[in-house]
C-alpha cells in the first residue's frame, strides 16, 4: 500500500520539502473539516514539525521518529475533533457494491478456516464479566443492520451491508468499564488492532455476525468481525477470537508499521 508518509527514501539526505509535503498530505487527508484542514496544513513549518516532534529533523532516522510523532499527534487531533453523534453515511440496497471485495495481508484462499463449535470469543481486561461467549449467544442478543461504505487506504472503497450487535450494547453487557482508553482485538490469522473508547461506543459501531443477510461468509471474518464505518478498513477486524478493554496502548497489525492509529474514515 502506499502511504505516502512512511515511503522509505533511498536518498541519505533529507528533503525537507518533502517532509513537510509528506505531512501535509497525511494531515489533509485525515481531517475532513476544511477550514481546520487548511489552517493546519498551511501553518506547518519544518519548525513546527520539529516543535511536535521534539527533534532537530537532520538524519532519516529522525524523519521516521518524526513522522511517527506527527502520526501520534494526528490521532490526538482525530480525537478531539471525533464527534460522537456525527454518523457515517448510510445508502440505499440498490448501491450495494457486488461482488463485495475481499482484503486481507494474504491471499482469499488463506483466510482462516474458524470452527462454529470450537469457536469461544473470549473477553478480558478491564470487564466485570470475563466470560467467554459462543456464536448462538452473540446471535440471541438484539440485532441491528447497516448499509455503510468500507473505505480502503490502499484505493477502494465499497459498499455493503452487516448485521450484528451494537457494539456499545455488547460492552455494556460485559460491564465494560467505559472509562477506559482502548478496546483491542486479536484475530484468528494473528492480525490485531485497536480503537479508541468514544467510537467504541459509537452508534454504529457494531459486532457483526452477518453479510447482506447470511452468516459472515469465512473471506469476509467468519465467524465475527467488527464492522466501524467511521473508520478506515484496516481498523475493522475480521476474525475476532477475543476483545479486551485497557488503559495501556494496544497497536495494531498496520498501525505498528507506520499506519496513523486513529485512522478515520
Ligand atoms: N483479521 C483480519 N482483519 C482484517 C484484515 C486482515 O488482514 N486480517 N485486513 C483489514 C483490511 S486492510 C481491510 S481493507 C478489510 C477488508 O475486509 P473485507 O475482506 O471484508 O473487504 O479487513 C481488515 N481487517
Ligand atoms: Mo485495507
Amino acid at each position: 500500500m502506499s502511504f505516502p508518509l512512511f515511503s522509505r527514501k533511498a536518498t541519505p539526505s533529507v528533503d525537507s520539502e518533502l517532509v513537510l509535503q509528506d505531512a501535509r498530505k497525511i494531515i489533509s487527508r485525515q481531517i475532513s473539516e476544511p477550514s481546520r484542514r487548511s489552517f493546519l496544513t498551511r501553518s506547518l513549518s519544518l519548525g513546527g514539525l520539529a516543535l511536535l516532534s521534539g527533534c532537530a529533523i537532520d538524519d532519516n532516522d529522525q524523519v521516521e521518529n518524526v513522522l511517527m510523532s506527527v502520526s501520534r499527534w494526528n490521532d490526538r487531533v482525530q480525537a478531539a475533533l471525533f464527534n460522537p453523534n456525527t454518523m457515517a453515511p448510510t445508502f440505499p440496497a440498490s448501491m450495494i457494491t457486488r461482488p463485495f471485495p475481499f482484503n486481507a495481508f494474504y491471499g482469499e484462499d488463506e483466510a482462516p478456516e474458524v470452527d462454529e463449535a470450537d469457536y469461544e470469543l473470549s473477553v478480558t481486561g478491564l470487564v466485570a464479566d470475563k466470560k467467554s461467549w459462543r456464536l448462538d449467544e452473540l446471535r440471541a442478543m438484539p440485532q441491528t443492520d447497516q448499509i455503510t461504505r468500507h473505505i480502503c487506504v490502499e484505493g477502494w472503497s465499497a459498499i455493503g451491508r452487516w448485521g450484528g450487535v451494537r457494539f456499545s450494547d455488547f460492552l455494556k453487557r460485559v460491564g465494560a468499564d467505559t472509562t477506559a482508553k482502548y478496546v483491542g482485538f486479536k484475530c484468528a490469522d494473528d492480525y490485531y488492532t485497536s480503537i479508541d473508547m468514544p467510537t467504541a461506543l459509537h452508534a454504529q459501531t457494531q459486532l457483526t455476525l452477518t453479510y447482506d443477510g447470511q452468516t459472515l461468509p469465512r473471506k469476509y471474518g467468519f465467524p465475527m468481525k467488527v464492522r466501524i464505518p467511521t473508520k478506515l478498513g484496516y481498523k475493522n477486524p475480521k476474525h475476532i477470537e477475543s476483545i479486551f478493554v485497557t488503559n495501556t496502548y494496544p497497536g495494531g497489525y498496520w498501525e505498528d508499521q507506520g499506519y496513523n492509529w486513529f485512522g478515520g474514515s
